[in-house]
């Protein structure tokens, strides 16, 4: 076994994990070794994310990592956009704040009163999203100054527990891109953006590419855990981009989903697509690792299923993944579709409650049954990723073969399926490991074990089964599609 063994965590929206990975015979080995669940809590009104305790078990993770052989780096990715505020004596002031906190509704007509949306668009080239960055931000200049005025640095999560086990404060560029702070073109923070918006530059860490080594974990952590030092790297730490890392292809241009809670719907380029129809769409730019863009767009994904199995639960029902797929085949397809990004199905909740009154709203049969709403979330999101892909399409002025899809989210066969016919292309699944995969490539790389980008994909070709889907019973979905199309445009 290689003596480099990296160690990689990838925090998810309900769960995160810690996983050893190595290189040998020329494939990325890995293997789990920690698993623990990532609560948000809600106090009051505010839904926090618990930091400490998500810290905590990074400690944990490290220990178990020791046991199995200890681990020469380690790298953090998690979700975008999120972040902690430190005193000046590098103290949390409050816990991190969830992005689907609602303290940032109405905070976009906010922000565009000091800077108009076009503006704001052709600077950062990121999609709008009311939880982004900088309508986090501009809801504690317009509520809690205060609180901004305490604070000394402002560190994005990945880069927050960094400094916690470095005491470094940098901020990692594809993160930093996911703040809508940044200037896409120019890849610095965007000074007319801080400086319209009242935000204190003094408040953002310098940026550094993806792969920099922050620093070693401090003596401290060293002493308290009985660990040898290594190596703190920041790895692609948007998990997004750890998982287009991860992508098994050669190809310059490519199409991916990334599957997982969210569904990101892209495209790897050179350099940011910022125009009219970039706008019109609402496409993001966001960082990739080695300095590229990636040009994709947030789909709520696998969250309508996640939360309403949540619901189902509530009411004293608990079903498998798998059993809910099975109950969604046996149902009577092209019945009813939604907006999957409709407003309503962002928050927490009653989501079939939530679809069957889209249903009513909009004209359609009411799904019933809980198999009748899976299905009506697979293929409305399926159906989505169309939509999407036109206007990928249009954007880059290029046509694409095939689509990857990769992440967790491709365990359900039924949507990979969905996906093939709906778009008409081939899809190539896999890896479902994605994230974790990109997460230790990156480290790899930073140590000198994988050449670049190019030959991390090859390896990680070489490491991982994937599995093809071809696109079916055409006709059906041609006409799902144009039924779709009227939904969401009506809706619009
Ligand atoms: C996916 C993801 C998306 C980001 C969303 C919220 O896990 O990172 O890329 O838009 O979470 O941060």
């Amino acid at each position: 076994k290689s003596k480099n063994q990296v160690l990689a965590f990838d925090f998810g929206a309900s769960s995160g994990r810690a996983i050893i990975g190595y290189l040998e015979d020329g494939k990325i080995k890995m293997e789990e070794v920690y698993r623990f669940s990532n609560d948000p809590v809600t106090v009051g009104k505010t839904m926090y994310w618990d930091t400490l305790r998500q810290f905590f078990e990074i400690k944990q993770g490290m220990l178990k990592a020791k046991q199995k052989g200890g681990f020469k780096s380690l790298g953090i990715d998690t979700w975008g956009v999120d972040f902690g505020l430190l005193d000046e004596h590098g103290v949390l002031l409050e816990n991190a704040i969830h992005y689907r906190d609602d303290r940032t509704l109405g905070m976009q007509e906010e922000v565009f009163k000091v800077l108009p949306k076009d503006r704001v668009y052709n600077l950062s080239g990121n999609q709008f999203e009311n939880f982004n960055t900088i309508f986090q931000v501009y809801a504690l200049v317009k509520k809690r100054p205060w609180l901004l005025e305490r604070a000394e640095t402002l560190l994005l999560t990945p880069d927050l527990f960094n400094y916690f086990l470095t005491g470094e404060k940098k901020a990692e560029y594809t993160m930093a891109t996911t703040t809508q702070l940044m200037d896409a073109k120019n890849r610095c923070w965007s000074q007319e953006i801080l400086e319209a918006l009242e935000i204190p530059e003094k408040l953002l860490a310098e940026i550094v590419p993806s792969g920099t080594t922050v620093g070693e974990l401090s003596e401290d952590i060293c002493e308290e855990l009985g660990l040898e030092k290594a190596k703190v790297i920041s790895v692609a730490s948007h998990d997004t981009q750890s998982a287009v890392v991860a992508v098994p292809t050669q190809k310059e241009d490519f199409l991916f989903i990334s599957c997982g809670t969210w569904s990101l719907f892209g495209t790897e380029l050179k350099e940011p697509i910022i125009n009219e129809d970039s706008l019109k769409y609402n496409v993001s730019n966001e960082g990739g690792y080695g300095n590229t863009t990636t040009l994709l767009k947030n789909i709520i994904g696998l969250w309508l299923v996640q939360e309403s199995r949540r619901q189902w639960m509530r009411e004293g029902v608990e079903y498998g993944f798998g059993e809910l797929e099975q109950l969604a085949t046996k149902a009577k397809p092209f019945v009813s579709f939604i907006d999957p990004d409709a407003p309503e199905f962002n928050t927490a909740g009653n989501i079939p409650k939530r679809i069957r009154q889209f249903c009513a709203r909009t004209g359609q049969a009411i799904p019933e049954t809980v198999g009748d709403v899976v299905c009506c979330i697979n293929q409305s999101l399926a159906l989505k990723y169309r939509y999407t892909l036109e206007q990928i399409e249009a954007c880059t002025k290029k046509t694409y073969p095939e689509i990857h899809m990769i992440g967790g989210g491709i365990q359900s066969k039924l949507l990979c399926q969905m996906t093939a016919s709906a778009n008409n292309k081939k899809v190539i699944a896999g890896p479902v490991e994605a994230t974790a995969l990109g997460n230790i490539a990156v480290q790899l790389m930073a140590l000198g074990e994988i050449e670049n980008l190019q030959k991390a994909r090859e390896i990680i070709r070489a490491s991982e089964d994937t599995k093809e889907y071809r696109p079916e019973n055409g006709e059906d979905w041609e006409e799902a599609y144009q039924k779709f199309k009227q939904i969401i445009i009506k809706e619009a």
